[in-house]
C-alpha cells in the first residue's frame, strides 16, 4: 500500500499501537470462530469483523478515556479496538456472569462503561440515536469529549439514522458517524438498495459533512479520524467518515459464504488480498518498524492473553436465576 504520506508524520509507536489493536481483534475473533466451529459454547450468533479491523483500530486509537462509542450487531471489533477487556468479552459470548453485559447480552449486546463503550445495538439503525443522545448530554455538560457512532451501509436506509444525523446537525453535536461501507447488508449488494454509492457527501446539505477513506488502510483511517476528532473537541459539529471496506466471512457465524451465491469467491479473494493487517505489516517491514522476532513475540503475548481470557470465561459461573430481572429497563434502571 502506498501509505508513505500517511505514515510519515506518525511516531512508530503509534503505528505499532495500530497494528496491535488490529492483531488483537483478529486473533481474538479467530478464537471465537474456532470455538463456534467446535460448537456448544457460544449460543449467540457472532457477526465477525474479519477484514474490517482497520476501521475500528484507526478510529478508536484517537479516543480518550472519557469519550463514548456506540456499535452495531458487528460489535466485537469496536469493543476490542477500544481496549475492551478480553476476559469480559469471552465471558459475555459464553453467557457468563463475569461478561461485560453480565452474561445477558451476548455477542450483539456488549456494553462496558469502563472503556466508554456504551453499547451495541443489533437493531439496524438503532445505535445512532443513542450516540446522538449521548452527545447532547456532553454538550449540556459543557465537556469536550466526543462520541463515535459506528454504523453499516445498511443502517443508512433506516429513518432513525437520518433523524439522528439531522438532530446532531441542528444541535451541532460532537459526534462522528463512522459508516463502514462493506458493500452488503446480509446478502444484498448496495447497488440494489441505494441509488447512489455516495454516503460521504449525501448528508452535507443536512449539516453533516463527510469524507471517504480507504477503510482497509489503517494509517489513512487514523489520520482522517484524528483531524475530525480534533475539530469535534473544539466545538465542531457532526461529521461522517465513510470507510470503504469488506467483510470477508459470512454475514453471521464462522463460515465463509461465497457458496450462498450473492458474491463470488473471486470477489472475496480479491479483498483477502487487501487485508488491512497484511497491508500494515508490509508497510512496517518496508520501514523497518518491526522485525519477524518482534512480530512473533507480539503474537505470542496476545495469544497468551486470549488463552487466559478463554480460561477465565470457561471457569466463570452462569448468571443466577435471581439475576434475571436485574439490569432490565422494565424493572429498574440500567446503572451507567
Ligand atoms: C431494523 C432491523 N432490520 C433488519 C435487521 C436484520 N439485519 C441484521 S444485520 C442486517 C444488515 C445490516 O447491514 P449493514 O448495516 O451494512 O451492516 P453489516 O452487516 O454489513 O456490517 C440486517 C438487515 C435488523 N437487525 N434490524
Ligand atoms: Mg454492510
Amino acid at each position: 500500500m502506498n501509505s508513505d504520506q500517511y505514515g510519515k508524520g506518525l511516531d512508530p509507536s503509534v503505528i505499532l499501537g495500530l497494528f496491535r489493536r488490529m492483531q488483537r481483534t483478529r486473533l481474538a475473533e479467530e478464537r471465537v470462530r474456532q470455538i463456534c466451529l467446535k460448537g456448544g459454547v457460544i449460543k449467540c450468533s457472532p457477526h465477525l469483523y474479519h477484514g474490517q479491523e482497520a476501521v475500528a483500530a484507526g478510529v478508536c486509537a484517537n479516543l480518550s478515556k472519557n469519550d463514548y462509542l456506540f456499535s452495531t450487531h458487528r460489535s466485537h471489533g469496536h469493543y476490542l479496538a477500544a481496549n475492551g477487556d478480553l476476559g469480559k468479552f469471552f465471558a459475555e459470548l459464553f453467557g457468563k456472569k463475569s461478561g461485560c453485559s453480565a452474561g445477558k447480552g451476548g455477542s450483539m449486546h456488549l456494553i462496558d462503561k469502563d472503556v466508554g463503550y456504551l453499547g451495541s445495538s443489533p437493531i439496524v439503525g438503532g445505535s445512532a440515536p443513542l450516540a446522538v443522545g449521548s452527545a447532547l448530554g456532553i454538550k449540556h455538560q459543557k465537556k469536550n469529549n466526543v462520541v463515535v457512532s459506528f454504523l453499516g451501509d445498511g443502517a443508512l436506509e433506516e429513518g432513525s439514522t437520518y433523524e439522528s444525523f439531522n438532530f446532531a446537525a441542528v444541535k451541532n453535536l460532537p459526534v462522528l458517524f463512522v459508516v463502514e461501507n462493506n458493500g452488503y447488508a446480509i446478502f444484498s449488494h448496495l447497488e440494489t438498495r441505494q441509488k447512489y454509492n455516495n454516503a460521504y457527501k449525501r448528508y452535507e446539505d443536512l449539516g453533516v459533512p463527510g469524507l471517504r477513506v480507504d477503510g482497509n488502510n489503517v494509517l489513512k483511517v487514523y489520520n482522517k479520524a484524528n483531524e475530525i476528532i480534533t475539530k469535534l473537541r473544539s466545538g465542531g459539529g457532526p461529521f461522517l467518515l465513510e470507510c470503504m471496506t469488506y467483510r470477508v466471512l459470512g454475514h453471521a457465524g464462522p463460515h465463509p459464504d461465497h457458496q450462498a451465491g450473492y458474491r463470488t469467491k473471486e470477489e472475496v479473494d480479491s479483498w483477502v488480498e487487501k487485508c488491512p493487517i497484511k497491508n500494515l505489516e508490509a508497510y512496517m517491514d518496508d520501514k523497518n518498524i518491526i522485525n519477524q522476532k518482534q512480530k512473533q513475540s507480539l503474537n505470542d503475548e496476545l495469544n497468551e492473553q486470549i488463552n487466559d481470557a478463554v480460561e477465565f470465561a470457561t471457569n466463570s459461573p452462569l448468571p443466577d436465576v435471581e439475576d434475571l430481572l436485574s439490569d432490565v429497563m422494565a424493572t429498574g434502571r440500567i446503572s451507567l
